[in-house]
């Protein structure tokens, strides 16, 4: 059966990377893709950055592919996670032969918590000039995570927190994920966050999987970028029980939004994610290999040293993957 693919390119360079993801799933696979938008252009036009096709277009299809949201993120990209009730975003920062890196020996995969902590919406102005924001971890949410960790990482991994400030929300955090790990007889280490985002800068090598807490992981993820060659090279994935919403890292990029020289290669790593997830492990790892292929012989984009279009590196990865 022709699987469906919801494809929600949201702003900016969004809109550039996403067609090219959505050609090279074309070239490997049958799949019917139902277009929807979401984001801050669409709020302009229907008072609504995430309307109820959208919605439901996410709530049905097998898999999503989404670009990025700008002003509009905190509307559409949670509420797009909520939609597949995804628990994690795993984030894989590796480096690759050609890319020149600050780390070259950099090979991390975060597993963020995708619900809670200061992510859940829960922000109020008290008065004027004070505002508040309520973090929020839960035992089940904790646990989820955990569960996922375990079958990801069975030989282990390192949990982020910062138990020894937030003692009541980071230490139910640390102490639920080392339980479930306990039960399942995973090893773990514990990591201070902070500490954890030096290290990480000095000895990426010393790490493989780190679970975080919301905020955390979408912070030191985005720290490895800087040590692998930036943003464009980091894909992810939101997963949930039954679907899941597969997004490059990186945001709507204003600065360079119109000008066609977005680095495609985190939304075609998305996309390879998002095979892999529907079973497609072969199809995966065709694309996967045809991005390496790429970013090794060129072409690239500016953010890599190249003088290439989105549309050209998306035109080579899609020659070497058919
Ligand atoms: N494609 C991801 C994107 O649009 N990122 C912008 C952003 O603000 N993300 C916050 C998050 O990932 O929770």
């Amino acid at each position: 059966m022709t699987e469906e693919i919801a494809v929600v390119p949201g702003d900016g360079i969004g809109r550039e990377v996403t067609p090219v993801a959505v050609d090279v799933l074309d070239a490997v696979g049958d799949f019917e893709f139902v277009h929807a938008e979401a984001g801050d252009e669409v709020a302009d036009e229907q008072g609504t950055p995430l309307p109820a096709e959208t919605r439901e277009a996410v709530e049905t299809a097998d898999a999503t592919l989404f670009g990025a949201a700008g002003e509009t993120a905190a509307d559409v990209i949670l509420p797009l996670r909520a939609a597949v009730d995804s628990f994690v975003n795993v984030r894989p920062a590796r480096t690759y032969p050609g890319v020149d890196a600050v780390q070259p020996e950099t090979d991390l995969v975060f597993l963020r918590e995708n619900t809670e902590g200061v992510y859940a919406g829960h922000e109020a102005e008290l008065a004027d000039g004070v505002t508040t924001c309520t973090r929020v971890v839960t035992e089940e949410a904790s646990r989820r995570l955990a569960e996922y960790a375990c079958e990801y990482a069975p030989e282990g991994f390192t949990v982020a927190h910062k138990a020894n400030v937030m003692r009541v929300t980071d230490g139910l955090f640390r102490e639920t994920v080392e339980n479930v790990a306990a039960e399942h007889g995973v090893e773990t280490d514990a990591a201070l966050m902070d500490a954890l985002a030096m290290h990480l800068v000095e000895n990426p090598a010393d790490y493989d999987v780190v679970v975080c807490p919301n905020l955390a992981g979408d912070v030191l993820s985005d720290l490895a970028a800087g040590l692998v060659g930036g943003l464009g090279l980091l894909p992810s994935a939101n997963i949930g029980p039954e679907r899941g919403v597969f997004e490059p890292v990186h945001g709507t990029a204003p600065d360079i939004a119109g000008d066609g020289v977005a680095n495609p290669a985190a939304a075609v790593l998305s996309a390879a994610m998002l095979l892999e997830f529907l079973g497609h492990d072969a199809a995966g790892e065709r694309v996967r290999s045809a991005v390496e292929d790429v970013l090794e012989d060129g072409p690239t984009t500016p953010d890599l040293g190249g003088e290439a279009t989105t549309r050209a590196v998306g035109d080579a990865i899609r020659e070497v993957v058919r």
